[in-house]
């Protein structure tokens, strides 16, 4: 349904002023307020420096780097109207992780921020393609800045087709193997189209907040593209902890907030003292959870806390943004949603075809985006008729629910039964003992496998014995007996990704 040219950056930024949201407040950070018209005018400066200065061609790939701010929104607009390809990066990645970005994805330029210069600079020595670097938020006569102030003229943005690849973006690589996803000029308008329109339902008075990087697409989607489509305005935080959040939300008075269940649990941990509604300051009215299922006893506590019903979604890198949720009238305990208008979705069996309602199997999607790797050979395994066939096992209940089981890597198989690991977790947290866990199985002789959870406790639970009988004792209450974690380990914290999801593989091959 898209124009055969289509430029993103046109779409949300350039048709913003036209239709007269030029002063509307756009960008807000600490110290910050930019009007859409300010946004504009940066990103044309950096189209221009990146044209006309540093010799960036349509097609060329551009690694952006920097925590959530300002510069980086212009940056990726900047990008976008060059006709150049965004290479979005996560702010935590080390020198050799970037190096194996810039490899992959054939990075000839960069533009970094220079808090997250390091890194960069130890990796590109070893990177023969990446030609040049420039560093922004940066006050010396090299930076971005600096070139910025020479170009004061509107960037005319590349007319670019609408199937033309504008941001490679990483799976942030639950395996620790990354594959780069290409997306379209048309798929950064889909998103804005499909989940926002029908599940979100934001208006141009609301106000943006959360956690997830713009490196990450549902950062990206959530706190940049999604707001501006619709004229509204975004909180930029270079550190969005649970307590910084909890301080700003009030401070901007904040209306929609992205983030995944363990930053909600932390918020309402951490104001569990005081009503957290009262903490948040009464603006928040939408509240949005992904990058891992949403479980049910985080679902509760939120709505006990705050009297908002959170909205879940489950999305891919791969599919750039969420295409199964639920808004907050619909939502179900325990359940992420039905398919978004615009997109399909099917349980499949081992062999590939489509299982009934109720059956377990893996879940594939389909729809205006689409999963195409990067050069990967991978493509084939994951990508069959156009459909995505995902790494989570869901299934579909009577009213048409979609409900996720566990990852296919993630069901525990002991003495003949199958176990979803995500299903203990999801018991041993409605514990009062339990602020965290995680969930795994063990190679056991007799067994085959057994349960064992990973566990950080509450303050005032002491790791004893008695604790862990305590827990077994729960689960064996509240589940099938078969289900309980015969092994139970007390840790201080959980190793997750940078996008916060858990790592249940770094468990499994820990010493
Ligand atoms: O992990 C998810 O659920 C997700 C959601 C939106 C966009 C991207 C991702 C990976």
């Amino acid at each position: 349904q898209f124009p055969p040219q289509l430029n993103c950056a046109v779409e949300l930024l350039d048709k913003a002023i036209d239709r007269g949201w030029g002063e509307r407040p756009c960008i807000l950070g600490p110290d910050l307020r930019w009007t859409y018209a300010e946004l504009q005018r940066k990103a044309d400066a950096i189209a221009h420096v990146l044209a006309d200065e540093m010799g960036v061609r349509p097609g060329q790939r551009v690694l952006l780097r920097a925590p959530n701010n300002a510069m980086l929104a212009a940056c990726w607009f900047g990008v976008m109207k060059t006709g150049a390809v965004a290479v979005a990066t996560m702010p935590l990645l080390r020198a050799k992780e970037l190096k194996q970005v810039v490899a992959k994805a054939q990075v000839t330029h960069a533009l970094c921020d220079l808090s997250l210069a390091e890194e960069l600079q130890l990796a590109q020595p070893h990177c023969p393609t990446l030609t040049q670097v420039r560093l922004f938020n940066d006050a010396s006569p090299d930076g971005l800045e600096a070139a910025m102030a020479r170009h004061t003229r509107p960037f005319m943005a590349v007319d670019t087709a609408a199937d033309d690849t504008c941001l490679l973006a990483f799976t942030s690589g639950t395996t620790g193997e990354p594959k780069a996803t290409m997306h379209f000029h048309q798929d950064v308008m889909a998103i804005c189209l499909c989940w926002p329109k029908h599940v979100l339902r934001a208006n141009a008075d609301d106000v943006f907040i959360g956690s997830p990087p713009l490196g990450f697409t549902f950062g990206l989607g959530g706190l940049l593209l999604f707001p501006l489509s619709i004229g509204a305005s975004t909180v930029l935080l270079e550190k969005a902890t649970p307590p910084v959040l909890l301080e700003a939300i009030p401070q901007y008075r904040a209306t929609v907030l992205f983030t995944a269940p363990t930053t909600y649990r932390a918020i309402a941990e951490q104001a569990r003292e005081r009503r957290l509604s009262v903490a948040l300051g009464g603006t928040l009215r939408k509240c949005v959870s992904a990058g891992e299922a949403l479980p049910a006893a985080t679902r509760v506590q939120w709505k006990d806390a705050t009297g908002i019903e959170a909205i879940d979604g489950i999305g891919s890198t791969e599919m750039l943004h969420i295409f199964i949720s639920a808004d907050e009238t619909h939502a179900r305990a325990g359940a992420t949603g039905t398919p978004v208008p615009g997109y399909q979705a099917c349980i499949l069996d081992p062999d590939g075809h489509p299982l009934p309602r109720g059956a377990v199997g893996r879940l594939a999607v389909r729809g205006p985006t689409g999963c195409r790797y990067l050069d990967d050979p991978r493509q084939a395994q994951y990508v069959h008729d156009g459909w995505n066939v995902t790494g989570d096992a869901y299934c579909v209940d009577e009213d048409g629910y979609y409900r996720y089981q566990a990852r296919t890597d993630d069901m525990i198989i002991s003495a003949g039964y199958n176990i979803a690991a995500p299903e203990v977790e999801t018991v041993l947290l409605e514990h009062a003992a339990v602020a965290e866990c995680a969930v795994i199985g063990v190679p056991d002789d007799e067994r085959g496998q057994i349960v064992k959870a990973f566990v950080v406790l509450r303050a005032g639970h002491a790791p004893d014995a008695a604790t862990v009988n305590l827990l077994q004792d729960y689960v064996k209450r509240a589940v099938a007996p078969y289900k309980y974690p015969r092994a139970i380990e007390f840790v201080a914290d959980l190793p997750r990704t940078a996008t916060g999801k858990l790592q249940r593989f770094r468990l499994k091959t820990a010493p």
